[in-house]
């Protein structure tokens, strides 16, 4: 395989004004016709260089020129490619393939799922189903017909609006018609047996447009949350955004078998089924927000994305970052911002942190790939949010919204770049933000160190910061970064000081200030400071880095009880279990006494009994940080260590919290009993406090705590109580409580396979019940398919990314299975592969006998016969 770089970017040879497709879908195999009217690019002169098009897995069959029939003299193909010689600068192209849908394992082009065809074409799928220039800055019409048996297939979709239909004795067709030009990524096609729901929308404008959610008959109860979710964010893009819906029908379609999330087809979303469905009776407060937040995504690239596309995939960020920041900020109005704020930030430094730390770390636009599958990363998506949010912040939300407006106006219908992006901002803002493009080319995590100086007598106080970023491969060093870093300063009884900030560029009100970093090292100075101040640092995490500062205990908790800035609150409890938690690892290292601070304690009492604090923020701030978080900020990850050290303190935490723990649960719990189930904010925080409650009251191993955690198991109406009542038990010392649990659930859901894919990872991540045999056990029960990308995920994911002690067991066992069944998928599905594999890649984090073994385990794949491009390059890069 090799590489592609971002230098070799070249214009188009030549250009697709139409796109005519006929699919002819067969049980054992399809026929695609392919019309395509073509000219040479014009901006590029008129010789006529070869045509190359791309094309895997394909079987030509028929080639014509300008209705010319070609015969193989005419054309050189190969495994990736069909080259020929055009005679004019416009000609039409038209070619029959055949392709075997139900054999498609990958997941990627034409392929089948279940009983149903649906297709994925980002990024580079399209030319798994016909001869294409496959690449995002070709844009084209589209008109697409599709033809199949009518009883097994009466939906027939594809992109934009239906135009003519038929029916021919057993079989039918529709032409669907696509008015807005787009590149082949964002085509798609689906026919099966399928229910929907359909309901309206009339946009800003006035117009109506017809909203259809397209399910497998069983799941038509389950509809109703995607689609009111799909209405809040269409009004939510034209209040925020200005943006309007531009065709007559939106449709969402869910199937089973998916790789990722969703997909923004043009008008034609395809979803993961795990992203759409829900109903109280079977899906989580989680599964709720989240299919709010992936049914926005997908909706919102309508335009950033879809209208305004890339140029090329080095741009992929361009679409997914300034997208995820625009759903991150819908759910942020929809629900608690602040909760948002602190799920997106934990989730970002546990997971971007880590790979920015590793060697697939690549910047937010990457210089080079081999597999472009293998870049839809926590860096590009993530961290890509970030970089927008940290330019909404410089420019402020009036100029940010202008630099929208004017991206979208003047590129619409358009391939651009994140420099276009940049360039919107800086029209609009007078700013030269050259130096903040940095973010895009230069990878790792930066590290902030922060010191402070108070001049009583002047009444001064200066606060000095040092910025660097980590070496990361292929970049030994780095320049300054442009770092936003908001903050606020507290007296001495917490109240929010005033002062002047000299030379401030940016003061957002008068005890709020953002300090903007642009060199290694630098000294801001307030002025008119009356007392000692204690900082409140990068609140709202207003930048992606890491931030130390040398807060005393003591200190921590004085913000955590009085900061105005609430994901500053969470992050002093967050450094605060930190603190504590290191400390105990520091005792059993050394084999002292453990004893544990009694601070944290303290200071969860005082927040739990604080009735000015929402429940979902109290809910965020006992819960504790997760074991994987804890070992990202380590040197050299100590696994079972602290896994220990973190377990002692949640159980002191739950000795010395027993009593306000339980009556917190008891009126949670009743509350719950009173109230109709709504997945709204008030409810989601309720109900995670109690679970939260219930989770440290499960390791007091008291049978009063074990008898009410099996009522709440089978008397709750809702999954969200069920489910956390179960990983309870699945997690505690009542195992022969936890075993009946398991069976009557699975008895329960064994035909809802969303259910399932629940039951296996409150398996799987069980450090408790998830010992390698027991999760092998799950690999062969009926419900399991190593087909399936949810249940690899639900199986496989959640063992080596959730039960970490497991997995890094000492002998080496959890990377041999990881290895097998990465070895098992790479001959069904590449980018599953690549992807599963991850925990692996961070070898460099362990301690040097784990580092052998799983080094052992990534040599021994790489030496297989035969690797997909996807696996290949992750190994490469891994073991460089
Ligand atoms: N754009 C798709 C991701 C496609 C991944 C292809 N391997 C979903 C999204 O980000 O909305
Ligand atoms: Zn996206």
């Amino acid at each position: 395989p090799k590489l592609i770089r971002l230098v070799d970017y070249q214009q188009p040879d030549y250009l697709i004004d139409e796109t005519h497709l006929t699919f002819e879908l067969y049980e054992d195999y399809a026929l695609v016709h392919a019309h395509l009217v073509m000219q040479r690019n014009p901006a590029l002169g008129c010789d006529l260089p070869r045509l190359v098009l791309d094309g895997v897995e394909l079987q030509l069959l028929h080639l014509a020129m300008d209705d010319q029939v070609l015969t193989a003299a005419d054309y050189q193909v190969d495994a990736e490619q069909l080259s020929l010689q055009p005679l004019r600068p416009s000609f039409t192209l038209d070619s029959t393939v055949r392709i075997e849908p139900q054999n498609n394992t990958a997941l990627e082009g034409l392929y089948k799922s279940g009983e149903m065809f649906c297709t994925q074409c980002e990024a580079q799928g399209f030319r798994k189903i016909t001869y294409y220039l496959d690449r995002p800055d070709v844009m084209s019409s589209f008109t697409t017909t599709v033809i199949a048996e009518k009883q097994r297939y009466p939906i027939l979709l594809s992109n934009g609006n239906l135009i003519e239909e038929g029916v021919e004795d057993k079989r039918h067709w529709a032409t669907w018609q696509d008015p807005h030009k787009k590149p082949a990524y964002l085509f798609a096609v689906v026919a099966g047996d399928l229910w929907s729901v359909e309901d309206s929308f009339t946009t800003m404008n006035g117009r109506e447009v017809t909203l259809r959610i397209f399910v497998e008959p069983e799941n038509i109860d389950k509809c109703q949350h995607a689609m009111n979710s799909l209405k809040k964010c269409m009004r939510w893009d034209e209040e925020q955004y200005g943006r309007e819906y531009d065709l007559d029908i939106f449709m969402i379609v869910a199937v089973n078998d998916f790789n990722m999330g969703a997909m923004e087809n043009k008008g034609l979303n395809i979803f993961n089924s795990s992203c759409v469905l829900a109903k109280p009776e079977t899906s989580t407060d989680a599964i709720f927000q989240r299919i709010e937040s992936i049914v926005a995504h997908e909706y919102f690239h309508n335009w950033s994305g879809n209208r305004v596309t890339c140029r090329d995939w080095f741009q992929l960020s361009l679409k997914e970052g300034f997208t995820v920041f625009r759903d991150s900020e819908f759910s942020a109005d929809m629900n608690s911002r602040t909760v948002k704020r602190i799920e997106d930030a934990t989730f970002l430094r546990t997971h971007q942190f880590a790979e920015d730390a590793g060697p697939l770390a690549h910047p937010v636009r990457p210089p080079e790939y081999m597999e472009i599958s293998n870049f839809y990363t926590w860096t590009i998506y993530e961290k890509g949010a970030e970089v927008v949010r940290m330019l909404h912040t410089l420019l402020g939300p009036e100029r940010f919204r202008q630099g929208s407006d004017l991206y979208f106006e003047r590129h619409d219908g358009q391939a651009v770049t994140c420099d276009d992006f940049v360039a919107a901002m800086e029209s609009v803002s007078g700013m030269d933000l050259t130096q903040f493009k940095r973010w895009y080319s230069q990878a790792g995590t930066p590290v902030l160190r922060v010191t402070d100086e108070y001049d009583a007598e002047r009444q001064l106080y200066h606060i000095d910061i040092a910025q660097s970023c980590p070496a990361t491969p292929g970049q030994a060093n780095k320049q300054p970064f442009v770092i936003p870093v908001a903050m606020g300063l507290l007296g001495a009884e917490g109240q929010a000081l005033s002062a002047r900030l000299q030379d401030a560029e940016q003061c957002v009100t008068q005890d709020n200030w953002v300090l903007t970093l642009n060199q290694a090292q630098q000294r801001f100075t307030f002025t008119e400071v009356s007392e000692r101040p204690l900082p409140s640092l990068l609140r709202g995490f207003s930048a992606p880095v890491k931030l130390h500062y040398d807060y005393s205990r003591e200190q921590l908790a004085f913000l955590l009880q009085h900061d105005s800035d609430g994901f500053n609150r969470w992050e002093a409890a967050q450094q605060l279990a930190v603190q504590v938690i290191e400390e105990v690892c520091e005792q059993l290292r050394t084999h002292a006494p453990v004893q544990v601070d009694g601070c944290l304690a303290q200071s969860f009492a005082a927040v739990l009994n604080n009735p000015h604090l929402d429940t979902a923020l109290q809910a965020e701030i006992i819960s504790f940080p997760s074991l994987a978080y804890l070992l990202e900020l380590q040197e050299q990850a100590d696994v079972q260590l602290t896994d220990k050290a973190r377990e002692a303190v949640r159980l002191y935490l739950a000795e010395q919290l027993a009593e306000p723990l339980q009556a917190l649960y008891n009126r949670l719990r009743e509350q719950a009993k009173q109230t109709q189930y709504r997945p709204e904010a008030e409810q989601i925080g309720n109900r995670r406090l109690q679970a939260m409650a219930l989770s440290y009251l499960t390791l007091l191993q008291r049978d009063d705590i074990v008898a009410a955690t099996v009522a709440q198991f089978e008397q709750a109406d809702n999954m969200t109580e069920r489910l956390s009542a179960l990983s309870c038990l699945v997690n505690s010392t009542a195992q022969s409580q936890a075993q009946a649990a398991l069976v009557q659930f699975a008895e329960e859901f064994a035909h809802d396979p969303l259910v399932m894919d629940q039951w296996f990872s409150v398996q799987a991540a069980s450090s408790v019940l998830g010992e390698l045999a027991h999760v092998r056990q799950l690999m062969q029960h009926p419900s399991f398919s190593i087909k399936n990308p949810n249940k690899v995920r639900a199986v496989i994911g959640a063992f080596t990314q959730h039960n970490l002690p497991q997995f890094h067991a000492e002998d080496g066992s959890g990377y041999v299975f990881l290895a097998e069944q990465v070895a098992a998928l790479d001959a069904l599905n590449p980018q599953m592969s690549a992807r599963i594999i991850t925990p692996l890649t961070r070898w460099q984090r362990y301690t040097p006998a784990q580092q052998a073994l799983m080094r052992a385990q990534l040599e021994q794949l790489q030496a297989l016969p035969k690797l997909s491009k996807d696996l290949y390059e992750v190994l490469e890069r891994t073991l460089a």
